[in-house]
């Protein structure tokens, strides 16, 4: 039994719902934070067998289009620098990469429902 946890951006968020939910996987989506940017990001957990986290993983990456380059980070001029921490924005002197998913694969002691 294997829990996986995904972080991915808010837009890939209900393609990525509905995808797995259409797989037959149970997903919890949570609302969440980075904490670089400090913008909302999306986290899945997706308890599911062994055997089928290659699955689910394939799933992620097709709804989570691949890394790329997307401009420049936070700077105090920008909007968003009201929210990012300040040594982010000290740190983003250059252009950040968005995209793909953040993924953790846990093993799983027990999985019950009481
Ligand atoms: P954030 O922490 O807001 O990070 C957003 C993006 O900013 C990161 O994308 C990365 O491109 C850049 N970034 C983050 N920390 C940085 C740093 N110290 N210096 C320079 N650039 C930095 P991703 O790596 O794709 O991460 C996307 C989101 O996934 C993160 O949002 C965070 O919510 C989560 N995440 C990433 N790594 C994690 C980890 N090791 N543990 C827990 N959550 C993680």
């Amino acid at each position: 039994m294997k829990l996986i946890i995904a972080v991915v951006r808010d837009e890939y968020a209900g393609a990525l719902s509905d995808n797995l939910t259409r797989g037959g996987f149970g997903v919890t989506k949570l609302a969440s934070t980075g904490g670089f940017l400090k913008a909302g990001n999306s986290t899945f957990l997706i308890g599911v067998e062994r055997e089928k986290v290659e699955e689910v993983l394939e799933i992620i990456r097709r709804s989570c289009p691949a890394p790329k380059r997307a401009g420049r980070g936070p700077s105090p001029s920008r909007p968003e620098a009201g929210t990012a921490a300040p040594e982010a924005i000290r740190a983003l002197s250059g252009e950040i990469t968005v995209g793909g998913a953040t993924v953790f694969v846990l093993g799983v002691d027990r999985w019950l429902k009481v």
